[in-house]
């Protein structure tokens, strides 16, 4: 079964209790039970890790490389500020989907730029958990995995 990793970065921990007017009321297992019962029924295997810390991002970005077929990747707020999150996506070489609960464009001018988007196959951006459901989807069409 082709394995996904699901990658959620710094504060997505507080999902649930995060600014819920923004972030929903979801919480951070509830979405990543959701992407392994969805990866399931899609033919996926999904691994999901989240680190309020870059290195370890990057750690586990240059990990999956020959351990997952790709990422789903909401960076939180290193989106807007890691070159070398972006330097080490481009680097594996995987097909990665950039995740946004909120629509970031709608938002803040400093959360309008993405460092991950011109290296990403996509973005999806303003949908809650359902994002993580349509990435997966999207994921296993571009592995072409038989669900
Ligand atoms: C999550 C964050 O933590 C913010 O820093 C980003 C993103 C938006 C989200 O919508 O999931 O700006």
């Amino acid at each position: 079964m082709t394995s996904i990793l699901v990658l959620n970065g710094p504060n997505l921990n507080l999902l649930g209790t995060r600014q819920p007017e923004v972030y929903g009321r979801t919480t951070l297992k509830d979405v990543e039970d959701m992407c392994v019962a969805r990866g399931k029924d899609m033919g996926l295997d999904v691994v999901c890790l989240q680190s309020n810390h870059e290195g370890v991002m990057i750690d586990a970005i240059h990990a999956a490389k020959g351990t997952h077929g790709g990422i789903v990747l909401n960076a939180g707020a290193y989106t807007h500020t890691s070159v070398a999150l972006r330097d080490a996506i481009a680097s594996v070489e995987l097909p990665v989907v950039e995740v946004h609960l909120s629509n970031i464009h709608a938002r803040e001018p400093f959360r309008h730029h993405s460092h991950i988007a011109p290296v990403a196959l996509g973005q999806i951006a303003g949908f809650g958990a359902q994002g993580y459901d349509l990435a997966l989807q999207v994921l296993a069409e571009h592995l072409g995995t038989p669900s």
